[in-house]
């Protein structure tokens, strides 16, 4: 999305970092997890805060999501670290049900975590003072949130829908009807396919992103 949002030109690749192309992922991650943006030379980096961090360098301080400096640069990364922090416990809560048979589910484990995306976006949710989170202007706090609370509402639907969080519902629905949010329309389920699991799968597909421009 934040390539989108720069206007960089990239190509998007569906990988799943488990299964059959596990190894494909792991050719340019150790650890074999996505994102990872290949650049035009070869570089590959891993990890979205390395990616938007380069992204932001590529569009300059006067485009670049995340201020440069400054108190204005550290609350935008405090309120990063929430919604990351907060899509990080959906996804753990996710993979318990994809990869644990339903009748060892660990439920005090799922409610803990699923505890935690509810503390984490209320708090967010507090911290919005409108029209954007910072106030006059969108940064990468606004468009990282919209795709964390979109990504939430395809795959728990009910978990979001129970959340009382007006603010970024309608934050979403503003940036999911931009142009950037509109090029990568929401995957069918892959993971449940792949992995020939059963109908509790409910984790979507991750990418790795092509940089063309970046
Ligand atoms: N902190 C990472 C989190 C990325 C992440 O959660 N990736 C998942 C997407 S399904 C993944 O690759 N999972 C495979 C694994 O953790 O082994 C980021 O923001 O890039």
């Amino acid at each position: 999305m934040t390539l989108g949002h720069y206007g960089m030109a990239y190509e998007h690749i569906s990988v799943m970092p488990f299964g059959a192309t596990k190894a494909d992922v792991a050719r340019f991650n150790p650890i074999a997890r996505v994102p990872i943006l290949l650049l035009d030379d070869g570089e590959g980096l891993c990890d979205s805060a390395a990616i938007l961090d380069h992204l932001d360098e590529v569009a300059g301080p006067e485009r670049a999501l995340v201020p440069s400096h400054g108190k204005a640069r550290r609350r935008v990364l405090a309120l990063l670290a929430i919604a990351l922090g907060s899509n990080e416990k959906l996804v753990t809560a996710l993979y318990e049900r994809h990869f644990r048979p339903r009748e060892i589910w660990h439920q005090p484990w799922i409610e803990a975590c699923e505890g935690q995306v509810r503390d984490g976006y209320l708090w967010l949710e507090e911290q919005f003072t409108g029209p954007w989170f910072t106030g006059g202007e969108m940064t990468q706090a606004d468009l990282t949130t919209a795709v964390f609370w979109s990504f939430g509402m395809a795959k728990r639907p009910g978990l979001f829908a129970k959340l009382n969080c007006p603010k970024l519902r309608a934050l979403s629905e503003r940036l999911e009807a931009t142009p950037a949010f509109k090029a990568i329309q929401p995957e069918p389920e892959m993971l449940s396919k792949q992995l020939g699991g059963g109908p509790n799968s409910s984790a979507g597909a991750t990418t790795a992103g092509a940089g063309r421009s970046a």
